[in-house]
């Protein structure tokens, strides 16, 4: 048996190094790209959604006609998306609603919807805005 090189040893380790590296940040990319932020709770009648590039995590959201709610949008986008920049909007014309999440990050609004009836919400700021439909979903206030 040939005793291994001393040149074949780091190069096997820098090899090694390299690899544990393109692991780890694999790893922190996946773990960016799949974790959910943390959201500190809200006191009172509360909805969450959450949008990314593929639309809201609900296609309808219910409310209560005089009943305080607090609407609260995240963005599930980083910065690096050039589509919006990883902002998402939560917007009903009719209510006068306009919530609009940074990239990673949330906004809220609390509001009274008064009248009842059939409203849409939608973003605007990404992949092909309004007129995309993934990027809207239905708000019925009973
Ligand atoms: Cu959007």
């Amino acid at each position: 048996m040939k005793p291994v090189s001393k040149s074949k040893r780091t190069r096997a380790t820098a090899f090694t190094a390299i690899g544990v590296l393109v692991l780890g940040a694999a790893g922190y990319l996946l773990y960016g790209a799949f974790a959910k932020p943390e959201l500190p709770p809200i006191d009172g009648n509360t909805v969450d959604i959450a949008a990314d590039m593929g639309g809201f995590t609900r296609k309808e959201v219910r409310l209560k006609a005089g009943e305080p709610v607090t609407v609260r949008l995240t963005s599930l986008d980083g910065s690096h998306h050039t589509d919006g920049g990883g902002k998402h909007q939560w917007a009903v014309d009719e209510l006068g609603i306009n919530i609009v999440a940074p990239p990673l990050g949330s906004r809220y609004v609390t509001f009274t919807p008064s009248k009842p009836g059939t409203y849409t919400f939608y973003c605007d700021i990404c992949c092909g805005g309004r007129a995309n439909p993934t990027m809207s979903g239905r708000l019925v206030v009973s």
